[in-house]
C-alpha cells in the first residue's frame, strides 16, 4: 500500500500516528504523484488532497475514511474503544476536530505573510477560532474523562490521531498571527496536549510534524 502525504499535512499525520501504532510495515508513504491538486495526482484521487491510501491500485480519499478502514483491516491493537458510547466520542472528537478546528485554521495559511495579509479576515477567523476551542474543550471534557492522558479512555484512539496533528497546527501556527498561548483559556485541553506528547507514535509523528513546519519557515 501507499500513503499519499506529507509529513507536515494534519489530514496525513492522523493517519501515520495510527500506522506507526499498529505497527503496519507495508505502507509507504510518498508525496502526491505530479503534486497535490494536479492533473496526475487526480487521476489517483479525484479531490487532489493528501492523504490517500493506494490499495492494489483502488485509492481512497479522505483520512476518517482511510483511519476507517485500516482499523477495519488492521484490528489489534484497537485504536476504537469497547464501550459503544465512548466509540461515539472518539468519532465526534474526530469530526469535531475537522469541522470546527481545521477548517477555520486553513483558513490561515493564505495569510501566513504579515506583508500581504487582510487582517479583518484574520481577526474573523481567530475570532471562530476562539469560540471553536472552548467547544472542543467542552466535548472533550463531555467524553467523560476528564483527567486522563488520552481523550476518550487510558488507551490511545482515533480521537488522539485527529487531535494531536490539528493541536500542532494550532500551537505553531497561532503565535504567528499573535496568539501567543492558544490554550490559554482551555486548560483541560493545556492538560491534554501536554501529557499526549509522551505517547510514543504521537511523538514521533509530532517530531516529523515540527521538522516540516520548520521547512516551509525557512528554518529547513
Ligand atoms: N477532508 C480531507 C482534507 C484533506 C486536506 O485538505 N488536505 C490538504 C493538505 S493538509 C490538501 O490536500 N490541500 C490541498 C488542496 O486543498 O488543494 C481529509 O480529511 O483527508
Amino acid at each position: 500500500m501507499k500513503l499519499y502525504q506529507s509529513n507536515l499535512s494534519p489530514f496525513a499525520s492522523r493517519c501515520r500516528i495510527q500506522i506507526y501504532a499498529k505497527a503496519i510495515d507495508d505502507i509507504e508513504c510518498c508525496p502526491p504523484p505530479g503534486g497535490l491538486s494536479s492533473d496526475e495526482y487526480k487521476t489517483h484521487n479525484p479531490t487532489g488532497k493528501m492523504p490517500a491510501l493506494e490499495i492494489d491500485g483502488h485509492v481512497l480519499g479522505e483520512s476518517e475514511v482511510i483511519c476507517e478502514y485500516l482499523e477495519d483491516r488492521f484490528p489489534t491493537p484497537s485504536l476504537r474503544p469497547q464501550d459503544v458510547l465512548d466509540r461515539a466520542h472518539v468519532r465526534l472528537l474526530s469530526r469535531v476536530t475537522d469541522l470546527y478546528i481545521l477548517d477555520p485554521l486553513f483558513d490561515l495559511f493564505p495569510q501566513m505573510d504579515p506583508n500581504n495579509r487582510d487582517q479583518t479576515a484574520v481577526d474573523k477567523t481567530l475570532a471562530v477560532l476562539k469560540t471553536n476551542f472552548a467547544l472542543w474543550e467542552d466535548y472533550l471534557t463531555r467524553g467523560g474523562y476528564s483527567d486522563g492522558d488520552y481523550a476518550v479512555g487510558d488507551k490511545l484512539t482515533l480521537a488522539d490521531c485527529a487531535m494531536v496533528p490539528a493541536l500542532f497546527v494550532m500551537v505553531n501556527l497561532l503565535p504567528t498571527f499573535g496568539v501567543a498561548d492558544p490554550l490559554v483559556d482551555t486548560s483541560r485541553l493545556a492538560r491534554y496536549w501536554e501529557n499526549i506528547q509522551k505517547d510514543e507514535s504521537c511523538s514521533r509523528v509530532l517530531s516529523e510534524m515540527a521538522e516540516g513546519f520548520k521547512a516551509i519557515m525557512g528554518g529547513a
